[in-house]
């Protein structure tokens, strides 16, 4: 055999091999699939090797057979992805995942959620338990690249904050030198704490669970100074504080949080489904188009909305969806902006206005390419 292609042929057989023995890691069939081991992100320096995504069959095959999507969501972030007494699960991650499953079947109701914690939600993504995670998860270069997973866009521009009681008559996260800290594990919250304090030249000690439940239980409980998360997470989690007027959010914001739905790596397709479904509900919101007027916008010559709605072109074909795929995510869960309201908006117990969340022509940075 040729000297110069041996190599080659030896990596197509060492491919092969390895395709054949992960294929069921990553075929995500109902079957239980092992788990494959996920860095927590605990460390940021850990080596994580790329993990191979060797699939035969397509994720959108897959959910088409399966009649619904699976989403992985937080086990209780109100606004974020709650579920009611009901078991029934709302806001704006909940959202998302409505819009896929509107999208793919025109009926935002085939959607099923599983409540995942951080430190549990990249392995359930790997291992194809779940088919997205639309869980107020950061975007990072490490996440993006070493886990086998892609994040597909933002659907809340976030940053890390920090709350305190009010007591303690702390004004700015620089007075918190030797402070205890409540957080989770196996966040980026985790690693930006140890960045903002060493950087800074404080001390501190940090307490951390893996339930978000305990976290703020330890809080009110005294078991720590000061409680950190996404400033999304301190609107949300406040809320369950025995009484939330006795704490007060510090000003700082001490990091980027973009948080987006992540998919396993190497479905372009499905990756594509998941990023335009977020688009569309932006661009809806850029273009007037409501889950109310929807309807009555199909008979409109605006040729951008006519080209969203699908009245015009072929633009659900080329993403192997029908085309009427944004006009269903429209009337079924809204525009971007009719989503943040009803989730997390100002007249919700959240109270959080748009800030970075409005959109690009308002000042903000929620933006999408055009439907065309
Ligand atoms: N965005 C950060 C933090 C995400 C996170 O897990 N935050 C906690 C605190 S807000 C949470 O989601 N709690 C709700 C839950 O675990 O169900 C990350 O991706 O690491």
């Amino acid at each position: 055999m040729n000297n110069r292609l041996l190599p080659a042929v030896l990596a197509l057989v060492v491919g092969l091999l390895a395709g054949f023995l992960l294929y069921p890691m990553f075929a995500g069939g109902d079957e239980a699939a092992p788990a494959v081991a996920a860095s927590d992100d605990a460390d940021p320096q850990a080596e994580a090797a790329p993990l191979p995504v060797v699939t035969s069959r397509s994720t959108l095959d897959l959910v088409r057979e399966r009649g619904y999507v699976r989403c992985g969501v937080s086990q209780g972030l109100p606004g974020f992805s709650n579920p009611n007494d009901s078991g029934d699960w709302s806001g704006i991650d909940v959202d998302l995942c409505r819009a896929v499953a509107a999208a793919v079947f025109g009926d935002a109701d085939k959607s099923r959620y599983t409540p995942l914690s951080a430190k549990e939600r990249f392995t359930a993504l790997q291992s194809g338990e779940i088919d997205v995670l639309t869980r107020n998860t950061t975007w990072s270069l490490t996440r993006d690249t070493a886990l086998g997973l892609d994040f597909v866009g933002i659907n809340y521009y976030d940053g890390q904050g920090f709350m305190v009681r009010k007591e303690l008559g702390v004004k700015s996260v620089m007075e918190l030198d030797g402070a205890v800290v409540c957080t989770n594990t196996g966040t980026t919250t985790e690693l930006n704490v140890a960045d903002f304090f060493r950087s800074n030249g404080l001390a501190y000690s940090i307490v951390a669970f893996e339930k978000s439940d305990e976290v703020v239980a330890a809080y009110d409980a005294g078991r720590c100074d000061a409680f950190t998360t996404d400033a999304s997470g301190l609107y949300s989690e406040r809320l369950k504080l025995a009484d939330y007027n006795d704490h007060v959010v510090l000003p700082e914001i001490i990091s980027k949080e973009p948080l987006g739905p992540a998919v396993r790596q190497g479905d372009d397709q499905w990756a594509d489904i998941v990023r335009w479904s977020l688009f569309a509900m932006v661009e809806a919101e850029e273009l007037g188009v409501t889950s109310k007027n929807a309807g009555d916008m199909r008979t409109t010559q605006n040729p951008a909305i006519r080209r969203l709605l699908g009245v015009e072109g072929a633009f659900g074909q080329n993403l192997g969806i029908p085309n009427d795929w944004a006009y269903k995510i429209i009337t079924q869960v809204g525009n971007y902006g009719e989503s943040f309201e009803r989730g997390v908006g100002v007249n919700t117990p959240l109270g959080i206005p748009r800030g970075l969340n409005a959109l690009w022509k308002d000042g903000g940075l929620q933006y999408s390419p055009p439907v065309r």
